[in-house]
Protein backbone atom coordinates (compact mmCIF):
# COMPACT_ATOMS: atom_id res chain seq x y z
CA UNK A 1 0.00 0.00 0.00
CA UNK A 2 1.04 3.37 -1.02
CA UNK A 3 1.07 5.99 1.71
CA UNK A 4 -1.41 7.70 -0.19
CA UNK A 5 -4.04 5.10 -1.07
CA UNK A 6 -7.42 4.76 1.39
CA UNK A 7 -6.90 2.41 4.46
CA UNK A 8 -9.67 0.24 5.11
CA UNK A 9 -10.35 2.15 8.69
CA UNK A 10 -13.16 -0.56 9.07
CA UNK A 11 -11.11 -2.68 9.68
CA UNK A 12 -7.97 -1.53 10.95
CA UNK A 13 -10.34 0.12 13.63
CA UNK A 14 -11.61 -3.22 14.90
CA UNK A 15 -8.42 -4.50 15.58
CA UNK A 16 -9.05 -2.47 18.63
CA UNK A 17 -10.78 -3.06 21.96
CA UNK A 18 -13.54 -0.60 20.53
CA UNK A 19 -17.33 -1.60 21.38
CA UNK A 20 -20.15 -0.71 19.13
CA UNK A 21 -20.40 -0.44 15.50
CA UNK A 22 -18.27 1.48 13.18
CA UNK A 23 -19.96 4.61 11.27
CA UNK A 24 -17.45 6.35 9.08
CA UNK A 25 -13.59 7.54 9.23
CA UNK A 26 -11.48 10.32 7.29
CA UNK A 27 -8.60 12.11 7.68
CA UNK A 28 -7.76 14.01 10.66
CA UNK A 29 -5.10 17.09 11.58
CA UNK A 30 -2.32 18.85 10.20
CA UNK A 31 0.49 16.99 11.16
CA UNK A 32 3.80 16.27 8.76
CA UNK A 33 4.66 12.98 9.89
CA UNK A 34 2.12 10.04 10.67
CA UNK A 35 -1.20 9.06 9.10
CA UNK A 36 -4.06 10.99 11.27
CA UNK A 37 -7.44 9.62 11.00
CA UNK A 38 -10.75 10.06 13.20
CA UNK A 39 -12.83 6.74 13.25
CA UNK A 40 -16.73 7.54 14.42
CA UNK A 41 -18.46 4.59 16.14
CA UNK A 42 -22.16 4.15 17.72
CA UNK A 43 -21.95 2.74 20.85
CA UNK A 44 -24.97 2.51 23.05
CA UNK A 45 -26.91 5.86 21.02
CA UNK A 46 -24.15 7.90 21.57
CA UNK A 47 -21.52 8.76 18.91
CA UNK A 48 -17.96 8.46 20.12
CA UNK A 49 -14.75 8.96 18.30
CA UNK A 50 -11.33 7.47 18.26
CA UNK A 51 -7.79 8.40 16.61
CA UNK A 52 -6.43 5.88 14.45
CA UNK A 53 -3.00 6.84 13.47
CA UNK A 54 -0.61 5.22 11.21
CA UNK A 55 3.25 5.40 12.24
CA UNK A 56 5.40 6.60 10.01
CA UNK A 57 7.99 4.10 9.80
CA UNK A 58 10.52 6.12 7.62
CA UNK A 59 10.99 8.67 10.11
CA UNK A 60 10.50 6.24 13.34
CA UNK A 61 12.59 3.30 12.47
CA UNK A 62 12.10 1.46 15.42
CA UNK A 63 7.76 1.88 16.35
CA UNK A 64 8.55 -1.44 18.86
CA UNK A 65 10.07 0.73 20.97
CA UNK A 66 8.59 3.83 20.09
CA UNK A 67 5.05 2.12 21.36
CA UNK A 68 7.55 0.82 24.43
CA UNK A 69 8.22 4.84 25.23
CA UNK A 70 4.51 5.40 24.55
CA UNK A 71 3.27 3.23 26.91
CA UNK A 72 5.18 4.03 29.78
CA UNK A 73 4.74 7.70 28.88
CA UNK A 74 1.29 7.40 28.96
CA UNK A 75 1.06 5.12 31.99
CA UNK A 76 3.41 7.14 34.18
CA UNK A 77 1.26 10.88 33.30
CA UNK A 78 -1.91 8.42 33.73
CA UNK A 79 -0.53 7.74 37.61
CA UNK A 80 0.71 11.15 38.58
CA UNK A 81 -2.87 12.59 37.15
CA UNK A 82 -4.84 10.04 39.12
CA UNK A 83 -7.85 11.28 40.94
CA UNK A 84 -7.92 14.62 38.68
CA UNK A 85 -10.89 16.00 37.49
CA UNK A 86 -11.19 15.10 33.62
CA UNK A 87 -8.37 12.89 33.66
CA UNK A 88 -9.04 10.88 30.68
CA UNK A 89 -9.26 14.50 28.42
CA UNK A 90 -5.78 15.22 29.89
CA UNK A 91 -3.16 12.75 28.46
CA UNK A 92 -3.63 10.58 25.61
CA UNK A 93 -4.87 7.13 26.14
CA UNK A 94 -3.94 4.37 24.07
CA UNK A 95 -6.57 1.58 22.70
CA UNK A 96 -5.16 -2.04 23.58
CA UNK A 97 -5.58 -4.16 20.78
CA UNK A 98 -7.77 -7.12 20.47
CA UNK A 99 -4.60 -9.16 21.70
CA UNK A 100 -3.98 -6.70 24.37
CA UNK A 101 -1.06 -5.31 22.62
CA UNK A 102 -0.29 -1.56 21.94
CA UNK A 103 -0.21 -1.45 18.10
CA UNK A 104 -1.49 -3.34 15.49
CA UNK A 105 1.02 -4.62 12.34
CA UNK A 106 -1.19 -4.74 9.37
CA UNK A 107 -0.54 -7.26 6.11
CA UNK A 108 1.81 -4.55 4.54
CA UNK A 109 3.97 -4.03 8.00
CA UNK A 110 2.92 -0.81 8.87
CA UNK A 111 1.86 -0.18 12.76
CA UNK A 112 -1.07 1.20 13.65
CA UNK A 113 -2.59 2.98 17.39
CA UNK A 114 -5.52 3.85 18.63
CA UNK A 115 -6.08 6.85 20.94
CA UNK A 116 -9.08 7.98 22.88
CA UNK A 117 -10.41 11.15 21.04
CA UNK A 118 -10.00 14.20 23.17
CA UNK A 119 -13.06 15.91 22.64
CA UNK A 120 -14.57 19.83 23.38
CA UNK A 121 -10.77 20.95 22.89
CA UNK A 122 -8.65 21.85 19.57
CA UNK A 123 -5.09 22.22 18.32
CA UNK A 124 -4.45 25.60 16.27
CA UNK A 125 -1.75 26.18 13.43
CA UNK A 126 -1.09 29.32 14.26
CA UNK A 127 -1.23 30.99 17.57
CA UNK A 128 -3.96 33.69 17.80
CA UNK A 129 -3.54 35.27 21.14
CA UNK A 130 -1.15 36.07 24.08
CA UNK A 131 -3.20 33.34 26.08
CA UNK A 132 -3.24 30.54 23.74
CA UNK A 133 0.45 31.36 24.19
CA UNK A 134 0.47 30.89 27.98
CA UNK A 135 -1.81 27.96 28.02
CA UNK A 136 0.29 26.10 25.46
CA UNK A 137 3.36 26.79 27.49
CA UNK A 138 2.26 26.03 30.79
CA UNK A 139 1.17 22.68 29.57
CA UNK A 140 4.82 21.85 28.11
CA UNK A 141 6.59 23.05 31.42
CA UNK A 142 4.09 20.60 33.43
CA UNK A 143 4.37 17.97 30.90
CA UNK A 144 8.21 17.98 31.83
CA UNK A 145 7.72 18.52 35.27
CA UNK A 146 5.40 15.24 35.63
CA UNK A 147 7.81 12.91 33.36
CA UNK A 148 10.97 14.29 35.49
CA UNK A 149 9.97 11.78 37.86
CA UNK A 150 10.25 8.61 34.78
CA UNK A 151 11.86 5.49 36.56
CA UNK A 152 14.32 3.88 34.59
CA UNK A 153 15.23 3.11 32.12
CA UNK A 154 15.95 5.73 29.82
CA UNK A 155 13.60 6.40 27.32
CA UNK A 156 14.69 4.93 23.88
CA UNK A 157 16.05 7.59 21.51
CA UNK A 158 12.99 7.16 19.05
CA UNK A 159 14.88 9.06 16.31
CA UNK A 160 18.72 9.77 17.38
CA UNK A 161 20.58 13.17 17.56
CA UNK A 162 17.15 14.59 17.33
CA UNK A 163 18.09 18.24 17.70
CA UNK A 164 21.48 17.55 17.51
CA UNK A 165 21.95 21.08 15.45
CA UNK A 166 25.59 20.58 13.92
CA UNK A 167 24.52 17.39 12.53
CA UNK A 168 20.93 18.75 11.11
CA UNK A 169 23.81 21.31 9.59
CA UNK A 170 26.36 18.50 8.02
CA UNK A 171 23.38 16.70 7.13
CA UNK A 172 21.77 20.28 5.14
CA UNK A 173 25.81 20.21 3.43
CA UNK A 174 25.64 16.86 2.09
CA UNK A 175 22.40 17.48 0.50
CA UNK A 176 23.78 21.03 -0.98
CA UNK A 177 27.08 18.89 -2.22
CA UNK A 178 24.48 16.10 -3.82
CA UNK A 179 21.61 18.94 -4.94
CA UNK A 180 20.32 15.45 -5.73
CA UNK A 181 17.17 17.15 -7.62
CA UNK A 182 18.94 20.25 -8.75
CA UNK A 183 17.58 22.60 -6.41
CA UNK A 184 19.90 24.13 -4.67
CA UNK A 185 19.94 27.16 -7.37
CA UNK A 186 16.28 27.92 -6.50
CA UNK A 187 17.60 28.20 -2.58
CA UNK A 188 20.62 30.39 -3.07
CA UNK A 189 19.46 32.72 -0.77
CA UNK A 190 18.36 30.23 2.25
CA UNK A 191 21.66 28.67 1.74
CA UNK A 192 24.14 31.38 1.99
CA UNK A 193 21.68 32.37 4.84
CA UNK A 194 22.16 29.13 6.85
CA UNK A 195 26.37 29.14 5.89
CA UNK A 196 26.36 32.17 7.41
CA UNK A 197 25.20 31.63 10.57
CA UNK A 198 26.75 27.89 10.86
CA UNK A 199 28.62 28.74 14.27
CA UNK A 200 25.28 29.36 16.03
CA UNK A 201 24.53 25.85 15.53
CA UNK A 202 26.21 24.45 18.86
CA UNK A 203 24.89 27.29 20.79
CA UNK A 204 23.04 25.14 22.90
CA UNK A 205 25.22 21.58 22.88
CA UNK A 206 27.97 23.85 24.25
CA UNK A 207 26.03 25.02 27.41
CA UNK A 208 26.29 21.45 28.85
CA UNK A 209 23.03 21.30 30.06
CA UNK A 210 21.00 18.32 31.91
CA UNK A 211 19.50 15.95 29.99
CA UNK A 212 15.79 15.93 31.08
CA UNK A 213 12.59 13.82 29.76
CA UNK A 214 11.50 16.43 27.26
CA UNK A 215 8.81 16.53 24.51
CA UNK A 216 10.67 17.81 21.48
CA UNK A 217 7.76 18.51 19.08
CA UNK A 218 5.95 21.18 20.94
CA UNK A 219 4.63 23.14 18.12
CA UNK A 220 1.64 24.45 18.72
CA UNK A 221 -0.37 22.62 17.44
CA UNK A 222 0.54 19.92 19.21
CA UNK A 223 -1.19 20.75 22.48
CA UNK A 224 -5.17 20.66 22.75
CA UNK A 225 -6.83 24.23 24.00
CA UNK A 226 -9.98 23.59 25.64
CA UNK A 227 -13.17 25.06 23.05
CA UNK A 228 -14.99 26.92 26.26
CA UNK A 229 -12.98 28.16 28.71
CA UNK A 230 -9.32 28.44 26.31
CA UNK A 231 -6.94 26.52 28.94
CA UNK A 232 -4.96 23.76 27.94
CA UNK A 233 -6.48 20.20 28.08
CA UNK A 234 -3.93 17.88 26.79
CA UNK A 235 0.11 17.50 25.34
CA UNK A 236 -0.08 15.42 22.22
CA UNK A 237 2.44 13.49 19.77
CA UNK A 238 4.25 11.89 22.38
CA UNK A 239 6.66 9.73 19.27
CA UNK A 240 9.79 12.23 19.90
CA UNK A 241 9.71 11.93 24.12
CA UNK A 242 12.82 11.02 24.88
CA UNK A 243 15.79 12.61 26.90
CA UNK A 244 16.42 15.76 25.68
CA UNK A 245 17.26 19.31 26.72
CA UNK A 246 14.53 21.48 28.19
CA UNK A 247 15.41 24.05 26.00
CA UNK A 248 14.89 22.23 23.17
CA UNK A 249 10.67 22.63 23.92
CA UNK A 250 11.18 26.29 25.05
CA UNK A 251 12.62 26.89 21.81
CA UNK A 252 10.18 25.18 19.48
CA UNK A 253 7.67 26.97 21.46
CA UNK A 254 8.77 30.11 20.81
CA UNK A 255 9.17 28.98 16.93
CA UNK A 256 5.65 28.81 16.93
CA UNK A 257 4.18 30.53 19.11
CA UNK A 258 4.93 34.09 18.42
CA UNK A 259 4.32 34.69 14.61
CA UNK A 260 0.75 35.20 13.76
CA UNK A 261 1.51 33.49 10.35
CA UNK A 262 1.44 29.80 9.40
CA UNK A 263 4.19 27.50 8.89
CA UNK A 264 4.15 27.86 5.05
CA UNK A 265 2.93 31.27 5.32
CA UNK A 266 4.21 33.15 1.42
CA UNK A 267 4.16 36.26 2.25
CA UNK A 268 6.99 37.13 4.74
CA UNK A 269 6.00 40.34 5.75
CA UNK A 270 3.33 38.80 8.37
CA UNK A 271 5.74 36.71 9.58
CA UNK A 272 7.52 38.25 12.84
CA UNK A 273 8.32 37.05 16.23
CA UNK A 274 5.48 39.15 18.55
CA UNK A 275 7.01 40.46 21.70
CA UNK A 276 3.20 40.11 23.67
CA UNK A 277 3.55 36.19 22.91
CA UNK A 278 6.94 35.66 23.93
CA UNK A 279 6.05 37.29 26.97
CA UNK A 280 2.95 34.55 27.20
CA UNK A 281 5.34 32.01 26.80
CA UNK A 282 7.81 32.90 28.95
CA UNK A 283 5.34 33.41 31.70
CA UNK A 284 3.20 30.25 31.11
CA UNK A 285 6.40 28.24 30.58
CA UNK A 286 8.17 29.14 33.53
CA UNK A 287 4.55 28.96 35.91
CA UNK A 288 5.24 25.02 35.79
CA UNK A 289 8.69 24.88 34.91
CA UNK A 290 10.27 27.75 37.24
CA UNK A 291 11.00 25.38 39.71
CA UNK A 292 13.27 22.89 37.91
CA UNK A 293 15.20 24.66 35.90
CA UNK A 294 18.88 25.47 36.67
CA UNK A 295 20.28 29.43 35.78
CA UNK A 296 21.85 27.96 32.78
CA UNK A 297 18.46 27.09 31.41
CA UNK A 298 17.23 30.16 32.17
CA UNK A 299 19.72 31.89 30.84
CA UNK A 300 19.58 30.36 27.00
CA UNK A 301 15.85 30.28 26.81
CA UNK A 302 15.94 33.29 24.35
CA UNK A 303 18.92 31.62 22.36
CA UNK A 304 16.75 28.08 22.39
CA UNK A 305 14.18 29.71 20.34
CA UNK A 306 16.72 31.28 17.81
CA UNK A 307 18.27 28.12 17.73
CA UNK A 308 15.64 25.82 17.36
CA UNK A 309 14.16 27.89 14.53
CA UNK A 310 17.11 28.30 12.69
CA UNK A 311 17.05 23.88 13.35
CA UNK A 312 13.85 23.32 11.82
CA UNK A 313 14.95 25.83 9.10
CA UNK A 314 17.65 23.88 7.95
CA UNK A 315 15.75 20.75 8.01
CA UNK A 316 12.97 22.15 5.73
CA UNK A 317 15.70 23.39 3.55
CA UNK A 318 17.61 20.46 3.63
CA UNK A 319 14.48 18.53 2.74
CA UNK A 320 13.41 20.78 -0.31
CA UNK A 321 17.02 19.64 -1.77
CA UNK A 322 16.70 15.86 -1.30
CA UNK A 323 13.37 15.78 -3.06
CA UNK A 324 10.83 16.29 -0.02
CA UNK A 325 11.36 12.55 1.42
CA UNK A 326 10.84 13.34 5.42
CA UNK A 327 8.20 16.36 5.73
CA UNK A 328 4.88 15.61 3.92
CA UNK A 329 4.53 18.50 1.06
CA UNK A 330 1.34 19.67 -0.75
CA UNK A 331 2.54 21.96 -3.33
CA UNK A 332 5.57 22.66 -4.85
CA UNK A 333 8.12 24.38 -3.09
CA UNK A 334 6.57 23.55 -0.12
CA UNK A 335 9.22 22.32 1.83
CA UNK A 336 11.47 25.78 0.43
CA UNK A 337 8.52 27.90 1.83
CA UNK A 338 9.11 26.35 4.94
CA UNK A 339 12.36 27.50 5.39
CA UNK A 340 11.63 30.68 4.47
CA UNK A 341 9.24 31.52 7.51
CA UNK A 342 11.71 29.93 9.60
CA UNK A 343 14.45 32.14 8.34
CA UNK A 344 12.95 34.54 8.54
CA UNK A 345 11.77 34.74 12.21
CA UNK A 346 15.69 33.76 13.21
CA UNK A 347 16.20 37.21 12.01
CA UNK A 348 13.02 38.94 13.92
CA UNK A 349 14.44 37.09 17.09
CA UNK A 350 18.07 38.48 15.88
CA UNK A 351 16.29 41.93 16.04
CA UNK A 352 14.68 41.91 19.37
CA UNK A 353 16.96 39.30 21.23
CA UNK A 354 18.26 42.17 23.81
CA UNK A 355 14.94 42.82 24.75
CA UNK A 356 13.63 39.44 25.09
CA UNK A 357 17.00 38.29 26.67
CA UNK A 358 15.75 41.44 29.31
CA UNK A 359 12.36 40.12 29.81
CA UNK A 360 13.92 36.96 31.14
CA UNK A 361 16.53 38.64 33.31
CA UNK A 362 13.62 40.61 35.13
CA UNK A 363 11.08 37.62 35.94
P1 LIG B 1 1.81 14.10 13.60
O1 LIG B 1 2.94 13.39 14.27
O2 LIG B 1 1.65 13.73 12.19
O3 LIG B 1 1.90 15.58 13.84
P2 LIG B 1 -0.24 14.05 15.71
O4 LIG B 1 -0.13 12.95 16.71
O5 LIG B 1 0.21 15.39 16.15
O6 LIG B 1 0.48 13.58 14.34
O7 LIG B 1 -1.77 14.13 15.25
C1 LIG B 1 -2.19 14.97 14.21
C2 LIG B 1 -3.36 15.83 14.67
O8 LIG B 1 -4.45 14.98 15.08
C3 LIG B 1 -3.09 16.71 15.88
O9 LIG B 1 -2.51 17.95 15.51
C4 LIG B 1 -4.47 16.86 16.50
O10 LIG B 1 -5.20 17.88 15.84
C5 LIG B 1 -5.13 15.53 16.19
N1 LIG B 1 -5.07 14.57 17.31
C6 LIG B 1 -4.09 13.69 17.60
N2 LIG B 1 -4.39 12.93 18.67
C7 LIG B 1 -5.60 13.35 19.10
C8 LIG B 1 -6.50 12.93 20.18
N3 LIG B 1 -6.19 11.92 20.99
N4 LIG B 1 -7.67 13.58 20.29
C9 LIG B 1 -8.02 14.58 19.44
N5 LIG B 1 -7.24 15.00 18.42
C10 LIG B 1 -6.05 14.40 18.25
C1 LIG C 1 7.10 17.59 12.50
O1 LIG C 1 4.82 15.67 13.65
P1 LIG C 1 4.69 17.15 13.60
O2 LIG C 1 4.01 17.67 12.39
O3 LIG C 1 4.08 17.63 14.90
C2 LIG C 1 8.47 17.16 12.99
C3 LIG C 1 9.03 18.22 13.94
C4 LIG C 1 9.11 19.55 13.22
C5 LIG C 1 7.73 19.90 12.69
C6 LIG C 1 7.78 21.15 11.86
C7 LIG C 1 9.07 13.64 14.15
O4 LIG C 1 6.20 17.70 13.60
O5 LIG C 1 10.32 17.86 14.36
O6 LIG C 1 9.55 20.56 14.10
O7 LIG C 1 7.20 18.85 11.86
N1 LIG C 1 8.37 15.88 13.68
C8 LIG C 1 9.28 14.92 13.44
O8 LIG C 1 6.50 21.61 11.66
O9 LIG C 1 10.22 15.06 12.66
MG1 LIG D 1 1.77 16.69 15.53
Amino acid sequence: MTMNSKPDLRNLARRFQIQGDFLDAGLYGSGHINDTYYARFSQGGAVVRYIVQRINQNVFRNPVALMENLQRVTAHLQEKMDGAPDVSRRRLTLLPTREGGACHRDQTGHYWRCYIFIEKARSFDAIQSPRQAYEAARAFGRFQKLLSDLPAPRLHDTIPDFHHTPKRFARLEEALAEDAVQRAEQARTEIEFALRRKPMASLLLEARLPERVTHNDTKINNVLLDDQTGEEVCVIDLDTVMPGLALYDFGDLVRTGTSPAQEDERDLGRVTMQFPMFEALLRGYLSTAAEFLTPDERRLLVSAGKLITFEIGLRFLTDFLAGDTYFKVHRDGHNLDRCRTQFKLVESIEQQEVQMNKLVEGI
